[in-house]
C-alpha cells in the first residue's frame, strides 16, 4: 500500500537530486558564541531546495556517539521514509547510514531534523523547500529565517535537562535559585519548561545577526521555520506590514498582519516591502524577554536599536493564527468525518509525562484509520501550556470556530481550548501524531494515526 501511494504522487520528468548528509559532532559559532553540539556540519544545516515533484534521495551518515533519524517535517511522504524510529524504520546506528528516498508531492517550506530522544534541541536542523514553479509573481527574493532556542554546548545538554525535567517533574531550575518560568498571556498560560540562556535566527544571537543586503522597494519572500524545542515565536518587522501566503507550506488568502506567532514546528511565509532604511526581523520569544534578529540592510541606518524595537513590536495585538483561511485550491470542504478521534492533552504529571487520553506513547497502539475516510481529530487541551500539534504525512484542514481555516501540519491548542481539525486519509502507513515541544513529546505526548485494513 505504502508503494501503491508512491506510485500515485510520481509525475513524469520529475527530477532527482541525491545528497549526502552527515550528523556529527562541531563546534558552531553563534555570534562570538562557541557551542560544541550535534549538527548537519553547520547551524542551520545547509538548505535543501528542490521542485514540486521531484524524487529526493538524502544519504544520511550517522558520525555521532549515539542513534539518530531523520524526519522530513510536513511532506505527505511514503510512511517507510518518515524518519521514526520503531514506527517507520529502525534507528540509524552510530558508524551507520541510511539512503532516505522519496517524492515530494507539494510545494512549500517544510523542514528536517532527528525524531531521536530530544535531539532537535542541538543543532540537528535544516530548511527544506518545496518550489512551486508557479509561484514567484509576487516576490523579489526570499529569505529563510531559521528560528531556535539554544542551551546546547554552554554547560548542558537536552539530555541532562530532559533528565532532571523528569527527576524533579517540574520545569529546570537555574543554579538552584527559584526558576522564572516563562508565562504568556498570548499562549494562554506556561510559555515554556526549560530556560535557554540564547535565541537563535539563521543561528545566530541577536548581537551578532545574519545581515541580508537588500534594497528599498524589494519584495522579499520570508520563510518563517520555527525549529525551537519549547519556544514559540512572535515574529515582525517594525513599521512594514506582512502579507502572510502560506501556513505550514499550503496557501492562504493573503493576510496583512504586523506580527504573526509560530508554534514550534510551524511556518508561515510572509512577503514584505523593504523601507528606505534598515530593518530587522525580530523574533521575541514569547513570554521569555529575549529575541532574535536577521537585519535587512538598505544601507541606511535603521530608526532605532532593535532592544527599543522589540519592545514595541511586543505591544502589538497578535491575531490568531487559525483564523488564517486556506485558498480555495488546497481548502477541504466542510462535511461530516467518517471517523473522529478525540485526543486529550494533559500533563505534567508523576516525572514530568505529558499523555494523549491518559496515556504515554507506545508506538504500538494507536487511533485507527482507514484509507478513504474523511478523519476529524479532536484536540483538547487540559493543561497549563500550549501545545503545537503536528500530524506526520498529511496536511490537515483547521477547522476555526466552523470556519476554514488553514491547511496546516503543525497547530497549537492554546490551554482549556478545543482544537479541530480534518483531513483526508489517502496516505497509508504508521504515522506519529505528537506535540512538537519536545520534551513533552519524549516524556510521552505523542500517539500513531495507525492506517488498518
Ligand atoms: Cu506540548
Amino acid at each position: 500500500m505504502v508503494a501503491a501511494a508512491e506510485r500515485a504522487r510520481q509525475i513524469a520528468g520529475a527530477r532527482r537530486t541525491s545528497i549526502k548528509l552527515t550528523a556529527l559532532q562541531t563546534e558552531v559559532d553563534l555570534g562570538g558564541i562557541t557551542a560544541n553540539t550535534w549538527s548537519y556540519g553547520e547551524v542551520p544545516g545547509r538548505e535543501i531546495r528542490i521542485r514540486r515533484g521531484d524524487v529526493l534521495n538524502v544519504e544520511l551518515r550517522n558520525q555521532l556517539q549515539r542513534p539518530t533519524s531523520v524526519h522530513w517535517h510536513g511532506l505527505a511522504l511514503r510512511n517507510d521514509m518518515d524518519g521514526v524510529p520503531d514506527l517507520t524504520q529502525s534507528e540509524i546506528v552510530p558508524g551507520g547510514s541510511f539512503a532516505y528516498e522519496f517524492t515530494a508531492p507539494d510545494a512549500g517550506t517544510y523542514w528536517f531534523h532527528p525524531h531521536s530522544g530530544v535531539q532537535l534541541d542541538r543543532g540537528l536542523y535544516a530548511p527544506l523547500i518545496v518550489e512551486d514553479p508557479e509561484d514567484g509573481g509576487n516576490y523579489d527574493t526570499e529569505l529563510v529565517v531559521v528560528l531556535d532556542d539554544w542551551l546546547d554546548g554552554l554547560g548542558q545538554t537536552p539530555d541532562a535537562v530532559f533528565d532532571e525535567l523528569r527527576a524533579k517533574g517540574m520545569p529546570n531550575m537555574d543554579h538552584g535559585s527559584m526558576p522564572a518560568m516563562p508565562k504568556s498571556e498570548l499562549l494562554g498560560g506556561d510559555a515554556g519548561d526549560v530556560v535557554y540562556p540564547h535565541m537563535l535566527a539563521n543561528g545566530k544571537v541577536w548581537k551578532a545577526p545574519q545581515t541580508f543586503t537588500t534594497k528599498p522597494g524589494q519584495r522579499i519572500r520570508l520563510r518563517l521555520i520555527n525549529a525551537a524545542a519549547d519556544t514559540a515565536f512572535r515574529v515582525g518587522v517594525p513599521g512594514v506590514s506582512m502579507t502572510v501566503t502560506h501556513a505550514d507550506g499550503f496557501p492562504v488568502v493573503p493576510a496583512e498582519l504586523d506580527v504573526v506567532l509560530l508554534g514550534m514546528g510551524e511556518r508561515l511565509d510572509c512577503v514584505v516591502t523593504v523601507p528606505d532604511r534598515t530593518v530587522p526581523v525580530l523574533a521575541l520569544a514569547e513570554g521569555r524577554g529575549s529575541f532574535a534578529q536577521v537585519l535587512l540592510s538598505t544601507g541606511v541606518a535603521a530608526s532605532a536599536d532593535s532592544e527599543a524595537l522589540a519592545v514595541e513590536l511586543a505591544k502589538l495585538v497578535v491575531p490568531e493564527m487559525n483564523a488564517l483561511r486556506a485558498t480555495d485550491s488546497v481548502a477541504l470542504p466542510l462535511r461530516e468525518p467518517d471517523v473522529t478521534h478525540d485526543l486529550v492533552l494533559e500533563g505534567p504529571g508523576d516525572k514530568y509525562s505529558w499523555t494523549i487520553n491518559g496515556k504515554v506513547y507506545d508506538p504500538t497502539e494507536g487511533l485507527p484509520v482507514r484509507s478513504g475516510q474523511f478523519v476529524r481529530l479532536r484536540m483538547q487541551n487540559k493543561s497549563q501550556m500550549f501545545h503545537p500539534m503536528h500530524v506526520h504525512g498529511h496536511t490537515f484542514q483547521v477547522r476555526a470556530n466552523g470556519k476554514t481555516g488553514p491547511r496546516r501540519d503543525t497547530a497549537t491548542v492554546l490551554p482549556g481550548r478545543e482544537l479541530i481539525v480534518d483531513f483526508d486519509a489517502n496516505n497509508p502507513g504508521q504515522w506519529l501524531t505528537h506535540c512538537h515541544n519536545v520534551y513533552h513529546g519524549e516524556a510521552g505526548m505523542m500517539t500513531v494515526l495507525s492506517y488498518v485494513e
